[in-house]
């Protein structure tokens, strides 16, 4: 299964909304976080997922009871999957797969990121918290599609947990290379908002993920 998740991290309400509209068609998910949703409000949730299925990108990484309140207010608020840390552990963890299951939404943890400096905290734990996303029936992953081989690890290590992944365009990762890595969905977002024509880049890139997903 491979698909394009729109990364709207555009800050004005009327334009994003303008914009998804424009390209809802050849995106899969909208992924919204706190750009988006601190400059426009939370009910900017409900207003994207009239055009596409929502994912909070809240990398959730509080205590349980928290954690719980946080992923609440995302699904109350019409998202479909909330993204979360897992360094806070699995009580943490468990508790936004819990409160998920209430609204049938999705999980994604966070196992690996796409910028620099990911080598120094998180990637020594990517093993772990692979572990633990398989052991808890997470939806899925995010991992970093700018590093098709640190993909191709995570890969083994989630067996078929679905792989959600930023990087590509912007930060400098090929849709090609990552795919044949082991990504599911790709996570894209200047390279179709700062586009000249953004309906056009959009359509590009689903293209080509659709044909290199062969
Ligand atoms: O490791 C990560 N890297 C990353 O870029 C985890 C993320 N959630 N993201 C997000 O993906 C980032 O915050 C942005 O919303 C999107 C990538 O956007 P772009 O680089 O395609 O513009």
């Amino acid at each position: 299964m491979s698909g394009l998740i729109f990364a709207m991290d555009l800050t004005d309400k009327y334009r994003s909304l303008n914009l998804l509209k424009d390209i809802s068609e050849f995106i899969d998910y909208v992924k919204v976080g706190y750009p988006l949703i601190l400059s426009a409000g939370i009910g900017i949730i409900g207003d994207l997922s009239r055009y596409s299925p929502v994912i909070a990108d809240l990398k959730v990484a509080d205590i349980p009871y928290t954690n719980e309140m946080i992923c609440r207010i995302a699904f109350e608020n019409g998202a479909k999957a909330v993204i979360s840390h897992g360094f806070t552990g699995s009580y943490s963890l468990k508790a936004c797969i819990e409160t998920a299951k209430e609204y049938d939404g999705e999980i994604y943890v966070v196992v690996d990121m796409s910028n620099p400096g990911a080598d120094e905290f998180i990637r020594p734990n990517t093993k772990n918290l692979c572990k633990m996303a398989v052991k808890y029936k997470v939806t899925g992953v995010v991992a970093p599609a700018n590093d098709p081989e640190r993909l191709k690890i995570i890969r083994r290590y989630v067996k078929n947990l679905r792989m959600i992944c930023p990087g590509v365009g912007a930060q400098g990762g090929s849709i090609r290379e990552a795919l044949s890595a082991g990504a599911d969905y790709l996570i894209v977002g200047r390279s179709i908002y700062t586009a000249k024509n953004p309906i056009e880049a959009a359509k590009r890139i689903r293209n080509e993920i659709l044909q290199d997903s062969r």
